[in-house]
């Protein structure tokens, strides 16, 4: 299954509110895709290691405030220090999973009152996802799972909203909306079958897009 000169990686996303397990997907989709003998690297946003990723941790563990602003465009920036790697890798033949992208970042900027277009405009010219999973769960579903770990945005009142939010962005040529209430293995299954058939497209020399396509 190695890679060959024209074959591509991948770009496949997932996002969802907090608690809809998105972390546990892309960890049991990774080692699917692994071993099946495929190149595939697990990404995050936001990428907390990088120093514009410290300043975004700070802010969400209530460490500093920022402007609602600065903080959407920071979000926005540490997707912009990873594109020209992802875009490597990508080429290279590495399939990326990523747990959240510019989806997140409009849907919980604007779910604080900014502006749906301004949100969206630092992103144009990020790759574009060749599929985007979407957990979906009632954010008082997800409430009950427990686990809100005291993070900024983790509040059923304000994940309301984001998941408002998030539908304004669904497009039907990228998104597959998947029922997050259903058992793990359930939701497991369904996510394997269609980032699978992805892969296959991606192989068979699909061109990469850019956001907001
Ligand atoms: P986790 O690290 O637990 O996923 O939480 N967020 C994320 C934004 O507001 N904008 C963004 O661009 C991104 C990627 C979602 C990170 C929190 O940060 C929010 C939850």
């Amino acid at each position: 299954l190695g890679a060959n000169n024209n074959s591509r990686g991948a770009l496949v996303v997932f996002e969802g509110l907090d608690r809809s397990g998105k972390t546990s997907q892309c960890g049991r989709l990774l080692s699917y895709l692994e071993g099946l003998g495929h190149s595939v690297e697990l990404w995050r946003f936001p990428d907390r290691t990088t120093s514009v990723g410290q300043m975004i941790s700070s802010y969400l563990t209530n460490k500093s405030q920022l402007d609602d602003h600065t903080i959407h465009l920071l979000f926005s920036a540490n997707r912009w220090e990873k594109r020209s790697m992802m875009e490597t890798k990508l080429k290279a033949g590495t399939t990326l999973i990523v747990d959240r992208y510019s989806y997140s970042g409009v849907a919980f900027s604007s779910a604080k009152g900014l502006d749906f277009e301004w949100c969206k405009a630092p992103e144009v010219g990020l790759l574009a996802p060749d599929l985007v999973v979407y957990l979906d769960i009632p954010p008082e579903k997800a409430a009950e799972r427990g686990g809100y770990g005291g993070e900024r945005y983790e509040q059923l009142e304000f994940q309301r909203k984001v998941a408002q939010h998030y539908m304004l962005l669904k497009d039907s040529s990228s998104w597959e909306i998947v029922d997050a209430c259903q058992a793990l293995e359930d939701v497991e299954k369904q996510v394997k079958e269609m980032v699978l058939q992805h892969v296959r497209t991606c192989r068979k020399g699909k061109t990469l897009s850019y956001m907001w396509s």
